[in-house]
Parts: structure tokens; C-alpha cells; sequence
């Protein structure tokens, strides 16, 4: 019989260890200190975190934790603060004494995480981190067809899932909203990352679903990434073939655009993968990643290991492999401007974040302004 709770883990007991199925491994065991016992974090709320842990009996408990005193001193960073999908030190152990608050002392080292630059404080020495989803192996960048569709938009979480270390998976979904033209949809999502899988989906009628699943293995994390209303829930829901979250009709005339979901969750589907369903991102600018940018941009970057000047800018340099590219049309106009711009976005925060990068460019600057004084002590 089976036995889930809420966020549809398997509460039953086996004689495995039931955070095993949930991912759990000697990576994160070898840096798991004392007495403290593991635990993996479901959803983090205001001033607490929903966590799954053993319960002592060969089985889960899912428990609401507090942070440590320890925890909040650790955490100097935005981004050091436990994200959905991470594991977490307890203490005390869930279960010996019902009574006591339990909590989160420190957060496991990271396998994977998907970041991007915290929205909200744009000022000049104010860049930070933001975790969305920790410990993951595929980003489901979700797209749905219509008005929604950017190719532009799925080259960016595409960087950005680059760099999280886990492997993106380009999701157009609604796909019934397309019809014959949805053959076209995918080929055109294949080119915002040409190594990610592309594929349609339509959770309404299950068509496609089975692509994803193959990517939905047991003890695997997948976190499902894109625009609100784009469908997500329901694909989750699709997969699950239950309701696991709610969904939401697309509110078009809703200027605050609000989410149906609100929080980053990790759900188990019956077969032992997890999914983290968040609500939609409104903004996604970068996390660092001008690696991560040539990852997606693989065909300008072997184009670009061609030009005459290594330190080429690629956009008025004679011998110029790049602008070749796009003049004989081998090099898509939308992809070179994306490319620019997302290398520059990535640059920057490079500068703004990297202590070492931040020198150069001081360094440089002090270079240039001596020059510049030289320059004028000729002149006058
Ligand atoms: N036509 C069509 N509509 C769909 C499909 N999947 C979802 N929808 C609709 O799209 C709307 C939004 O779906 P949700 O699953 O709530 O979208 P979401 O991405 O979870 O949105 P947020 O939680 O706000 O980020 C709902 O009205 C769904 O019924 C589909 O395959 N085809
Ligand atoms: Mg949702
Ligand atoms: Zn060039």
C-alpha cells in the first residue's frame, strides 16, 4: 500500500536508506561532521525550511527545521543560505524527542546549483548571488508555444544551466497551441543550445511526455525552469499523473503578473525522480558563466578561435572569423547579438564579483589614465 504525504514522497519503509533514493551519497556524507543527521530541503519558507529526513525506523519524516544561530553566522553570502534541493546538517536527530525544535546547522557542499544574479539591488558594488535550485542534474528550460516563445530568453537559461553544472533539456510545451508548426518551434528552440535535447511536450494530451521521462530517473533531481504561465505545474502534474501543485489560467491582463506558484518546491514523482517546480522567473540575467556563454554558442566561438587578433572584439577587426561568419551566413544575425550580449553581461559581473578580475581591470584603468596624463602633459 502506499503511504505519500503532501509533496508525494514515499513515506514506506524498505531496508534501503530511504535518503539514498532521495540522492543522498558519499559526496555529501564526506562532509557531514558529528553527530548531526542529513537531511535534504524541500522548500525554504519564511524564517524556516521544509526538509525530508530518516525518521529513525527505516523510513522519512518531512519536518518544518529552523535556522541555527550557527547557521545564520555561516551564511555572510545571499547565496550560502540553503536553497531548495540542498542538503542540509540537522540537530537534533527528527525523532528522538518530538518535542524539541530542530535545526538546520550548516549546509552540505554543493553537487550542482542553478544560480542567477539576484534581482532587486543594481547598484554599482551590489551584485549577488541567488540560488534557485541545488543539486540537480537536468534544468528543464521550459518554453511554451505562442506568445511565450524566445529563442533569445532559452539561450540565456541555457547559460546559465551551463553553469550550474547540471544538463539543460529545452521543453516547448502547449505544444497543441501550435499544431502543424510546432515541428518549426522545436528546430528553432534546438538552436538556442545546439547540444540540449529539444522536444515538444502537451500535458493535456501526453504527447512528448515520454522524452522527458527519460531524463526522470530514479534519484535524480530535475528542476523546471521558465516564463509564469508557461506551463510547468501542469507538466509536473502531467508527469506525476496527479495533482501535486496547483496550476493557474494565464492572467493576460494582470499588469503585477502574478504566479500560480510561489514557492520553489521539490516534489518525488512515483518512480523516485524528483522534480523542484518554481514560479516563473521574470527576470533572469546572468551568474558569471562568459564559459558558460561559449558553451551555447559553440558555432561563433570556433568561428571566433579563427580571427587574426586573439584579442579580437569581433565587430570591425579585418581577418575577422566572426564577422566572415555572418556575412556568408553561416553565423545567424539573432545568435551573434545574443552571444555579444550575454559575453558582455558575464563580463561584467566578472568584474564586479572576482577580486583578481577586479584588479585587471583597476590595473587597466590605472594604465589608461596614466596614459591619458601623458598624453596631455605632450599636448600642453
Ligand atoms: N493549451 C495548453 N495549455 C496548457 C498546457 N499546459 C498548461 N496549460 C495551461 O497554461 C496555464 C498555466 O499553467 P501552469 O502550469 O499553472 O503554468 P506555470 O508555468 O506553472 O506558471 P507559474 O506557476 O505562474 O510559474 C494553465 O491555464 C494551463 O491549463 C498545454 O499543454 N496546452
Ligand atoms: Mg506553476
Ligand atoms: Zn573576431
Amino acid at each position: 500500500m502506499s503511504n505519500k504525504n503532501d509533496s508525494g514522497i514515499d513515506m514506506n519503509m524498505t531496508d534501503k536508506d530511504p535518503l539514498v533514493e532521495m540522492g543522498w551519497g558519499d559526496f555529501f556524507a564526506g562532509a557531514l561532521s558529528g553527530n548531526l543527521e542529513p537531511a535534504r530541503v524541500l522548500e525554504v519558507r519564511r524564517g524556516s525550511f521544509l526538509v525530508a529526513a530518516r525518521d529513525g525506523r527505516g523510513g522519512l519524516v518531512e519536518l518544518e527545521a529552523k535556522p541555527s544561530g550557527h547557521l545564520s553566522g555561516d551564511c555572510a553570502e545571499k547565496a550560502d543560505w540553503p536553497a531548495t534541493g540542498d542538503w542540509v546538517a540537522l540537530r537534533p536527530r527528527p525523532g528522538l524527542s518530538s518535542n524539541e525544535t530542530v535545526l538546520v546547522e550548516a549546509v552540505l557542499p554543493r553537487r550542482s546549483a542553478f544560480s542567477r544574479k539576484a534581482t532587486g539591488d543594481t547598484r554599482y558594488d551590489k551584485v549577488a548571488e541567488q540560488v534557485i535550485a541545488a543539486n540537480i542534474d537536468t534544468v528543464f528550460i521550459v518554453t511554451a508555444a505562442g506568445n511565450d516563445f524566445s529563442v533569445r530568453r532559452m539561450e540565456r537559461y541555457a547559460t546559465l544551466a551551463l553553469e550550474s553544472g547540471a544538463a539543460p533539456v529545452l521543453v516547448v510545451t502547449k505544444a497543441d497551441l501550435a499544431g502543424d508548426g510546432i515541428d518549426q518551434l522545436v528546430a528553432e528552440a534546438g538552436e538556442a543550445c545546439p547540444f540540449a535535447p529539444a522536444f515538444a511536450v502537451c500535458a493535456f494530451t501526453g504527447a512528448g511526455l515520454d522524452q522527458m521521462a527519460r531524463f526522470l530517473l530514479p534519484g535524480s533531481t530535475s528542476v523546471l525552469l521558465g516564463s509564469s504561465g508557461s506551463g510547468k505545474s501542469t507538466l509536473l502534474n502531467a508527469l506525476a499523473g496527479t495533482e501535486l501543485n496547483a496550476t493557474g489560467a494565464v492572467k493576460e491582463f494582470d499588469q503585477r503578473g502574478r504566479h500560480t506558484t510561489t514557492a520553489r518546491t521539490l516534489f518525488s514523482l512515483g518512480n523516485g525522480a524528483m522534480i523542484i517546480d518554481t514560479p516563473g522567473l521574470r527576470e533572469v540575467q546572468l551568474w558569471l558563466g562568459d564559459d558558460s556563454v561559449a558553451g551555447v554558442f559553440t558555432e561563433i566561438e570556433e568561428a571566433a578561435a579563427a580571427c587574426r587578433f586573439s584579442d579580437c572584439t569581433h565587430q570591425n577587426e579585418p581577418g575577422c572569423a566572426v564577422l566572415a561568419g555572418l556575412a556568408d551566413g553561416s553565423i545567424s544575425e539573432e545568435r551573434y547579438g545574443s552571444w555579444l550580449k550575454l559575453l558582455a553581461e558575464a563580463r561584467f559581473l566578472e568584474t564586479k564579483t572576482n577580486p583578481l578580475a577586479r584588479k585587471a581591470e583597476r590595473d587597466k584603468w590605472k594604465i589608461r589614465s596614466k596614459a591619458a596624463k601623458k598624453l596631455e602633459k605632450s599636448r600642453a
